[in-house]
């Protein structure tokens, strides 16, 4: 990270618990990300913001999902009833990326302005350049109100991801990067939603917040060969959220005096033979690699991107250099089969079972291969002198906010069936998304798990 932010007044205990699900029964991958929440006020009943400081070491795997918890008693005031185009916050990211089949060391850092965007999901807009003007839908602004169409409107692929379940509030931020749009969002859903088979939907956790980096999830999605060919820890993420608006709106307001505990749910990726490099970042996903990946040349003579484990011809002297050694248009370290041709003019990266290794390869096409690695982080809050019982803001202190009471029933509704969404997308790779940025990084875009 370039920037440290120093929001915070209260001290944070961070608790980490990672479960690794092994593989192969020698050693399975790491994946140990950091958490850390502060607040700006830690008075009881205000509007503060909060800032969360989130990051993966460079030799883990990377994310697959990534789901936080905002404690089931904060004052949150829904996104209808804040203005859209409302500044709400802002993200500093250090993603590490591999570029044009290089190896998977390039920082590229970037920056979101978040703005209130709509709900309304039956106001849609493409994530897609349907109009074919060469510009993508989401990021244009047809209105010239000064707001992408993102915030002005709610994105279509959002409706088949979450099949249509109504988020309690929507931020949205764009940065462009290489010429190209780069849409992050996050979408709070009420306390008890389900996210996915992998993510608990305890009501006592919070309010579920959801990453979506592009379109992931988007079914309609296509593949296409591009410039960024890997995307792969480290990660350094500090999201800032505000407690009120630039206007003096409250946006967040903390619950009464007591102790809260802010929970991150993180997967990380498959990594099939145990050697530490996931799927996605693995062209020997079966073997062992002679290399590392996040090395240039390491374990690889010809400097083709093929791990020597299982290059076919990895010797200089004979010619072996072939950046793309199926000739199916998708560089090696692209390729979610380096060595059979899957490309636009075959399935074009088809992956039933994503995980990563290509129906073409794999040889178990509907079975993943490698575990899903779990993490949960626990951030605990005090508020006040957090000797008191705990609790939602009063109507008093937050008119607006959408509060949980005890017996489930919410304020401002009044009806008790809060906790009965069922979400049945996922977000498996939901960061990983990031490496469509550049037109890439086909086999990443097909990572949804129903
Ligand atoms: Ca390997
Ligand atoms: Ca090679
Ligand atoms: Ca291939
Ligand atoms: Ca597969």
């Amino acid at each position: 990270m370039k920037q440290a932010l120093h929001l915070g007044l209260l001290p944070s205990l961070v608790a980490l618990i990672a479960f690794l699900a092994v593989a192969y029964p020698s050693d399975a991958q790491t994946f140990n990300p950091t958490l850390d929440v502060t607040l700006d006020d830690t008075t009881p009943e205000v509007a503060s913001g909060f800032t969360v400081d989130f990051a993966l070491p460079k030799d883990n795997v990377q994310f697959a999902g990534l789901v936080q918890f905002i404690p089931r008693d904060w004052g949150i005031v829904r996104g209808d009833q804040i203005e859209i185009g409302t500044d709400v916050g802002n993200l500093e990211a250090a993603a590490t990326l591999g570029l044009i089949g290089g190896a998977c060391n390039s920082d590229l850092p970037v920056v979101f302005e978040f703005k209130n965007a709509s709900l309304d999901t039956g106001d849609t807009v493409s994530f897609d350049d349907a109009d074919d003007n060469g510009t993508a839908d989401f990021a244009e602004d047809k209105d010239d109100n000064g707001l992408i169409d993102a915030v002005d409107k709610y994105p279509s692929f959002l409706n088949s991801v979450f099949e249509d379940l109504q988020p309690l509030k929507r931020t949205a931020g764009m940065t462009i990067v290489a010429g190209i749009p780069v849409l992050l969002q996050f979408l709070i859903f009420e306390p008890g939603t389900e996210i996915s088979d992998e993510i608990p939907s305890d009501a006592e956790l919070g309010f579920p917040t959801v990453t979506i980096l592009q379109n992931i999830g988007d079914d309609d999605a296509v593949p296409q060969p591009g410039a960024i060919t890997d995307f792969c820890a480290p990660l350094t993420t500090i999201n800032v959220t505000f407690g009120t608006s630039p206007d003096g709106q409250q946006l967040f307001v903390n619950p009464q005096d007591g102790t809260y505990t802010y929970t991150t749910i993180a997967l990380g990726q498959r990594d099939a033979d145990g050697d530490g490099f996931e799927n996605s970042l693995d062209t020997c996903p079966f073997t062992v690699n002679v290399g590392d990946p996040k090395v240039a040349n390491s374990g690889d003579l010809d400097s083709d991107g093929l791990d020597a484990a299982c290059d076919p011809n990895d010797d200089l002297a004979t010619g072996g250099t072939d950046s793309d050694e199926d000739a199916d248009g998708y560089l090696n370290r692209q390729d979610n089969c380096p060595l059979v041709a899957n490309g636009q003019a075959e399935d074009n990266q088809a992956d039933e079972d994503l995980d990563q290794i290509g129906d073409a390869c794999d040889p178990n096409p509907t079975v993943a291969d490698g575990e899903l690695s779990s993490a949960r982080l626990e951030s605990v809050i005090t508020i006040g002198d957090g000797t008191g019982p705990g609790g939602p803001p009063s109507a008093e202190a937050c008119p607006d906010c959408f509060v949980v009471g005890e017996d489930g029933t919410v304020r401002p509704d009044g009806d008790d069936d809060s906790n009965t969404g069922v979400i049945i997308a996922i977000i498996i790779a939901v960061v990983v998304a990031v490496a469509v940025i550049g037109g890439g990084a086909a086999m990443m875009m097909r990572r949804r798990e129903v």
